[in-house]
This record gives C-alpha cells, sequence and structure tokens, in this order.
C-alpha cells in the first residue's frame, strides 16, 4: 500500500514536471538548452541544418540496422532452439551469404561517409568572411577582439545570479555578448590564453579548440537575429563550468550602431581593471 502511494505521488510529481515544462517547449533549444529536451538544440545556421539532417539520417540508419538485428535474433531463438530443430544443420560456408554480408555494411558506410564529408568540407572550408572577430579563452572567461573594426577588445564574463534580469538564463548569461550581424559570414579566430578551452555554440554547428600559440578558424552565418549561447567545451579548470559564450545576432544597422557604441565603451586601455575586478569576484563566490 505505502509502495503504492509513493509510486502514486511520484508519477504526480512526474506529470507535475510534465506540466511545468510545457510553457518552455516554445523556445525549446531556441539558442540555449531547455528542460526535457529531446534532440539537438534548434539550428540557425546552415551548418547546423547539415548537421541536424544529418544526425536525423544516421538516426533511421541504426534504427534498420538495429530492427533487423533484433528479427535475426528472434527469428533463430524462436525456430532454431533445440526444441524446435532438434537436429541442427552442419552448414558451415555459404559464398552467396558472405558475399552479401561483406557488401551490404559496405554500402551503407559509403552511404554515410559521402554526406559525413560534405558536412565537414562545409564546416572546413571558410567562404570569404564579411566580418572577422577573435576569441581568446582565458581561465576563466573570454576575451573577444573586432580586429575589422580597429581591434578594441573586451572581456565576458558570465553573470552572477545577483546580476541577472529574470529573462537571462543561469549559467549561461554573460555582462558583454559577442555581437555579430544576420546573415553575414562570420569568420571567428580562437586561441588560448593560458591552457586550451573550446568555443562551441550548439545552435551554429561550431565547436573548435582555443589552444595557447595556435590560431584556430571557423565560421558560421546565422540566419535568425537572437541571443545564442555555449559554453567551453574542454575541461580548462576549476571554473570551466563558469565560462559560457553569449552571441547576440543583431540586424546591420543594429550592429553598426553598437560597433560605434563599443569602440568609445572599448577603447584600448580602458575596461580592464573593469573584467579584473569582475573575475576576481566570480572567483570569490
Ligand atoms: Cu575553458
Amino acid at each position: 500500500m505505502r509502495v503504492q502511494k509513493t509510486l502514486i505521488a511520484k508519477l504526480g510529481a512526474l506529470a507535475g514536471s510534465l506540466a511545468a515544462f510545457v510553457p518552455f517547449t516554445a523556445w525549446a533549444g531556441n539558442g540555449q538548452p531547455s528542460p526535457w529536451q529531446l534532440g539537438l538544440q534548434q539550428s540557425v545556421t546552415p551548418v547546423m541544418d547539415n548537421i541536424v539532417w544529418f544526425h536525423d539520417f544516421l538516426l533511421y540508419v541504426i534504427t534498420a540496422i538495429t530492427v533487423f538485428v533484433l528479427a535475426l535474433l528472434l527469428i533463430i531463438i524462436l525456430r532454431y532452439n533445440a526444441r524446435a530443430n532438434p537436429t541442427p544443420s552442419r552448414t558451415t560456408h555459404n559464398t552467396l551469404l558472405e558475399v552479401a554480408w561483406t557488401v551490404v555494411p559496405v554500402v551503407i558506410l559509403v552511404a554515410i561517409a559521402v554526406p559525413s564529408f560534405r558536412i565537414l568540407f562545409h564546416q572546413q572550408a571558410i567562404p570569404p568572411a564579411d566580418i572577422t572577430v577573435k576569441a581568446t579563452g582565458k581561465q576563466w572567461f573570454w576575451s573577444y577582439n573586432y580586429p575589422d573594426h580597429g581591434g578594441f577588445e573586451f572581456d565576458s564574463l558570465m553573470l552572477q545570479d545577483k546580476d541577472r534580469k529574470a529573462d537571462q538564463p543561469r549559467l549561461l548569461a554573460v555582462d558583454n555578448e559577442l555581437v555579430v550581424p544576420v546573415n553575414k559570414v562570420v569568420r571567428v579566430q580562437v586561441i588560448g590564453a593560458d591552457v586550451i578551452h573550446a568555443f562551441a555554440v550548439p545552435s551554429f554547428g561550431i565547436k573548435i579548440d582555443a589552444i595557447p600559440g595556435r590560431l584556430n578558424e571557423t565560421w558560421f552565418r546565422v540566419t535568425r537575429e537572437g541571443v545564442y549561447y555555449g559554453q567551453c567545451s574542454e575541461l580548462c579548470g576549476k571554473d570551466h563550468a563558469f565560462m559560457p559564450i553569449a552571441v547576440r545576432v543583431v540586424n546591420e544597422r543594429d550592429f553598426n550602431a553598437w560597433i560605434e557604441q563599443a569602440k568609445k565603451k572599448y577603447a584600448r586601455g580602458d575596461g580592464a581593471p573593469v573584467a579584473v575586478a569582475a573575475r576576481d569576484g566570480a572567483a570569490a563566490q
């Protein structure tokens, strides 16, 4: 009886949490992870569109293979057990079968490899860039530099709970977002200042290591305005989990306005003491 009651209570709690997350499904995966999320975050770049397609394609392939193998197992269990089949066949070779179970997997692997390589080249071949930004991973925050616009640079630190507005996600929102224009090819140069970090934004389909002494490059072209979040994706030390990436994608007019304002705000030599204070504050927490 008691077991039943706990079970009912548990089911009730589950139903409650299901109901609770329903309103959130409206922005499920929209630039950030969401409760009870299934699958990948919503795609906003052509590269991520391809990755999502490839992910779904692979899901069909592995489902078909798994169902096929399960069916074979069931046939063997039911039809060839000792009771149903008391005198087993002594066959040891079947050329046709052996050729088939070699060739068919090769065909499947080739069918997977072709789109896989196509996507890899799409990711690796950076198209002519409209704008370049440089992201430097540091223990434990990111610095962004805009070499095309005079090379101003600023630090981007995670917001503490007390500084966060209600609509800003916990552990993802930052004080200074990386701002880029919509529908433009953005080349991202990524480097590490101290240890290896990794620059990753799931909605863009990018993840690339930030290695000290080596400049890595990736790119994205976001097709929808919005704020998209990512995280450092290489274990880099004690605050690895607290150096999120926030990218605000705006239209060209807003971007130009932001650039003008940012040039003044982040003029060289300015802002550094603020960043250090904020970082020490984060470390003290
Ligand atoms: Cu890191």
